[in-house]
């Protein structure tokens, strides 16, 4: 039931939907925070028909933004995360961050992250050499899954 009043809302283009020159951004969340914490993860799905990058990312609820990718170093068998300069989106179908691949995390929150509340993301994308911004709504969702 949540899933879908979710989709029903994405679609309408009013939460958590982002659309730059030839980039769908759909999904995107917040994890919610527990008391002290100050970095959480951002997800969402990107969709775009051209090759694209996301080249940076900030938000005001944050002291900075970065992009972050889980990595399996060679002759080891445990993953490690990574700080990266981009993410490349492939093009083609949905692209979509998650928690042991490409994410994005707010870094230094200036106060937790509530279910249900908004934070805005900017994100930096380069598609075909040029620069341009977006402002994705992120949702807040609760620290423990299922809830
Ligand atoms: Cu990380």
């Amino acid at each position: 039931m949540r899933a879908r009043t979710l989709l029903l809302i994405a679609a309408l283009g009013i939460h958590g939907l982002a659309q730059a020159a030839d980039l769908r951004i759909s999904e995107a969340w917040v994890r919610g925070t527990v008391t002290g914490q100050k970095n959480s993860p951002a997800y969402m799905v990107f969709e775009t028909p051209r090759a694209t990058a996301i080249v940076g990312a900030s938000s005001p609820r944050a002291d900075k933004v970065e992009l972050h990718e889980m990595q399996m170093p060679e002759g080891r068998d445990l993953m490690t995360m990574k700080r990266v300069e981009r993410i490349e989106i492939p093009p083609g179908k949905p692209y979509k961050l998650i928690p042991l691949g490409s994410y994005i995390m707010l870094v230094g929150l200036k106060k937790g992250v509530d279910a249900g509340e908004r934070i805005p993301i900017t994100l930096q994308i380069e598609q075909d050499g040029k620069r341009s911004e977006v402002v994705v709504q992120a949702e807040g969702r609760s620290f423990y899954p299922g809830k």
